[in-house]
C-alpha cells in the first residue's frame, strides 16, 4: 500500500503529495515544521509539539489554516490512514504559493503538509557503545539574527554543522555560539553530568528548547536527580563524567568521545543509561491515544 500523505486537508498517494514550484516553503525556506514521534498508537508529547509550532509560526507571521485541535486530528488521521502505531511524523506548514518575489503578502494561503513515516533510528549499536562527536567550525545562528527557538525550514546553519561532521567521519557535531559557549548538536540538545548532577546549556544561549530536553529535566528531577540549566564551555564538556544528546528522533544517546576527548570511563554512563530506561517507560505515558485497524 502507498504510503498516504497529508496535503492541505486530503490524504493522497506518496506518488501524488507534490506542491507547487511557487510556495515560498521551498522558494525561500519560508516556513516551519516539527518532528514527532507515535509509540505503540501514542502520538508523544503531541500537544507540546503543536504548541511549540504555533509560536514559531506565530513568530514569523504565518497564519496556520487550521485550529490546534483540527491539527491534532489531522495528525491522527494520518497516522491512521497509514495503520502506524509506531511513526515519526513530520509536520510542515509552509507560506505557500506566491509569486517570485519574497513578499510573504503575495502568499494567501499557507500549506499544510503531514508526513509520517517509518522510523529511521541511530543503529542500535550506538545506544549501547556512545557517539563519537566533534565542535565543529559553524557557528550556531545567533538568537539576534534567527532565533533557533523558531523551528523553521532554514536548517542550512544545522546542515552546514552535519557535513562538517560527516567530513570528519562522526554522526554528530556540537555548535559553539560566538562567544564559545556549547548551544547543541544539528538535530539534539545536549546534557552532562558531573558529579551525579545534570547540566544542560540554557534557552538563552541560542539552542531549540528541545521537547525531549524538557521530558529529561522532568525526568531527572522526578528521579531527585539534580537538574539545572548552566552555560558550558568545552572544558566542561571534554571533563564531564558523562554526555548525552537528546531529540525526538534519537530520544536519548550516549556519547563517549568529544574531539578526541574520552568522556568519563569511555562507556555509556549509569545516570545516562538510567534516564534512558524512564524515558522509554514515558514513552507509553504523555501523549495524544489513538487507534489502528
Ligand atoms: N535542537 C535542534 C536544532 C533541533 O532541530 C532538537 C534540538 C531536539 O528537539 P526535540 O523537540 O525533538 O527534543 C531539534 C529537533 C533529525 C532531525 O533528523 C531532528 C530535528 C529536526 C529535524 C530533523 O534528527 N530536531
Amino acid at each position: 500500500m502507498a504510503l498516504k500523505i497529508y496535503i492541505n486537508g486530503k490524504l493522497v498517494d506518496k506518488e501524488d503529495a507534490k506542491i507547487s514550484v511557487f510556495d515560498h516553503g521551498l522558494l525561500y525556506g519560508d516556513g516551519v515544521f516539527e518532528g514527532i514521534r507515535a509509540y505503540n498508537c501514542l502520538v508523544f508529547k503531541l500537544e507540546a509539539h503543536i504548541d511549540r509550532l504555533y509560536e514559531s509560526a506565530h513568530t514569523i507571521m504565518l497564519s496556520i489554516p487550521l485550529t490546534k485541535q483540527e491539527l491534532i486530528k489531522a495528525v491522527i488521521s494520518t497516522l491512521k490512514a497509514n495503520s502506524f502505531k509506531d511513526a515519526y511524523i513530520r509536520l510542515v506548514i509552509t507560506r505557500g504559493v506566491g509569486d517570485l518575489g519574497m513578499d510573504p503578502r503575495k502568499c494567501p494561503k499557507a500549506s499544510v503538509i503531514i508526513i509520517a513515516d517509518k522510523i529511521k533510528l541511530y543503529p542500535e549499536q550506538l545506544y549501547r557503545d556512545g557517539l563519537k562527536i566533534i565542535t565543529v567550525p559553524t557557528l550556531r545562528n545567533p538568537s539576534e539574527t534567527l532565533n533557533p527557538q523558531i523551528k523553521s525550514l532554514n536548517y542550512l546553519n544545522n546542515i552546514m554543522a552535519k557535513i562538517e561532521a560527516v567530513n570528519s567521519g562522526v554522526e554528530e557535531a556540537i555548535l559553539l555560539n560566538s562567544m564559545g559557549f556549547v548551544t547543541e548538536c544539528t538535530g539534539d540538545n545536549i546534557f552532562v553530568v558531573k558529579n551525579g548532577e545534570l547540566c544542560t546549556p540554557p534557552q538563552y544561549m541560542g539552542i531549540l528548547r528541545g521537547v525531549t530536553r524538557d521530558s529529561v529535566l522532568a525526568l531527572a528531577r522526578a528521579a531527585k536527580i539534580p537538574a539545572r540549566e548552566q552555560i558550558m564551555t568545552r572544558h566542561e564538556v571534554f571533563n564531564a563524567d558523562e554526555l548525552f544528546l537528546t531529540g525526538t528522533a534519537a530520544e536519548i544517546i550516549p556519547v563517549v568521545r568529544v574531539d578526541g576527548r574520552v568522556i568519563g570511563t569511555g562507556k555509556p554512563g549509569t545516570l545516562t543509561l538510567k534516564l534512558m530506561k524512564a524515558f522509554h517507560a514515558s514513552t507509553s505515558k504523555d501523549g495524544v491515544k489513538y487507534s489502528v485497524r
